[in-house]
């Protein structure tokens, strides 16, 4: 039945994690996945997300279906975390969101409801991108094409390069963009370069679809939904999946959401039938839990402060891992510029390290990160960030 089953090889980031659990090296260093560790190398529960799952707990209560949509409290807060509390977008009730099993989830119904409602569109991803995010349009029958995002040669945004690709796209294409904190290369658009965009989107008529993974890991909860704001404001139709993996530490949770602002509100019910019907054919309904963490924490009094400081304190942390690596990798090669571990924002760090000298990190040092050369900044503590500076140091000078 089964013989002519073509070998799945695995994928890049969860095969790096197994090779990582495997090594046997007490001094490994994981680089690799996108998950925040704390400085003692730990994946942290966060104490907002603990008390909120203490009153969960208290509360009791049976354990339903939650409706395809997911859980009315959660949506509503999500749209309010994503647009900011009262957007008159909210107001006209042309947001439909829809909660979803983590982002890939939201991304994957949306992946579906396009393909069914734009059958002639195709899709363009950011070079590079997520590699998830072709596989899960190619999945769903899009073509996906990519458009020039990140410039070797300045380490910034290939932008007018950008712009020209996107003003060639026939109306109606799909355009995935990083909202911030771009996976893999840690660059993004400035609030200047977004507004350059948004013309562009609108006058070819293209359709953006978001994916905004790591909301308050680059600047700020709202900085970082800075291009989500603006699209709405300029009454743009666009779709934007967010999770809650990173942002809350409940990667195992499946925390996510899926909105379309719409034109109107009929077009919006209409978009928000055929999510639906789509979350039905696919998995029925998100999970319970999942909606009370998100409910709990983003509309409880107490919890919300308290998750916003354990954020921002993640977040202050990246950055000053993203300092002393930059300050020993300058100290150990000082004709180098590093100035990029500086400049690129979020969980992510683009090194430049060839494929080569990745396996090289891996077998000689027992550093892992992706064959792309992006390492995972927060998996760094001040416990090994110098042998980290000082592998890539040696691996970087041949
Ligand atoms: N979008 C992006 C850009 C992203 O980096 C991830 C996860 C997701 C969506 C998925 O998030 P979730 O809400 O948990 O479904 N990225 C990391 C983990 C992974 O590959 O699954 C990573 O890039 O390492």
């Amino acid at each position: 039945m089964f013989h002519h089953v073509q070998h799945y090889a695995g994928d890049p980031i969860f095969a790096i994690v197994d090779a990582f659990n495997a090594d046997l090296r007490p001094h490994k260093v994981n680089l690799s996945i996108g998950i925040y560790f704390d400085e003692q190398g730990r994946l942290p529960v966060l104490p907002s997300v603990l008390a909120a799952e203490q009153r969960i707990l208290a509360e009791g209560g049976a354990k339903p279906y939650l409706p395809m949509e997911g859980d009315a409290a959660a949506r509503r807060e999500v749209q309010a975390l994503l647009l900011g509390a009262g957007h008159p977008a909210i107001a006209a009730n042309r947001v439909a969101t829809i909660q979803t099993v983590g982002s890939s989830g939201g991304l994957k119904v949306g992946a579906d409801f396009l393909r069914t409602w734009l059958p002639g569109s195709a899709v363009w991803v950011s070079d590079p991108t997520w590699d998830n995010h072709r596989s899960m349009f190619e999945g769903s029958g899009f073509e996906v094409n990519s458009y020039p995002y990140h410039d070797m040669s300045t380490g910034g945004v290939a932008f007018d390069a950008m712009l020209t690709t996107l003003r060639g796209l026939p109306a109606c294409s799909i355009v995935l963009l990083h909202a911030c904190c771009h996976n893999p290369t840690g660059v993004d658009l400035t609030p200047a370069q977004w507004d350059a965009l948004l013309p562009v989107l609108r006058e070819r008529n293209l359709l953006p679809y978001l994916d905004l993974a790591y909301q308050g890991f680059g600047e700020g909860i709202a900085e970082d939904a800075y291009a989500v704001r603006a699209l709405a404001d300029a009454g743009i139709t666009f779709f934007v999946a967010n999770s809650f993996s990173k942002s809350m530490s409940v990667y195992g949770e499946r925390c996510g959401a899926l909105t379309a602002v719409c034109a109107d509100a009929a077009e919006a019910a209409l978009v928000m039938g055929q999510l639906r019907f789509t979350v039905r054919r696919l998995y029925s309904s998100p999970g319970l839990h999942a909606a009370k963490i998100v409910s709990h924490v983003l509309g409880d009094a107490d919890l919300r402060p308290m998750w916003e400081l354990e954020l921002a304190a993640m977040r202050e942390r990246i950055a000053a891992m993203r300092r002393m690596l930059h300050q020993r990798l300058s100290a150990l090669l000082p004709g180098r510029d590093v100035g990029y571990f500086l400049s690129q924002r979020g969980m992510f760090s683009y090194t430049g390290l060839s494929a080569t000298q990745v396996d090289r990190l891996r077998d000689e040092h027992a550093v892992y990160l992706l064959r792309s050369g992006r390492i995972c900044v927060a998996g760094l503590n001040t416990g090994n960030v110098e042998r980290t500076a000082e592998a890539m140091a040696a691996v970087l000078a041949g």
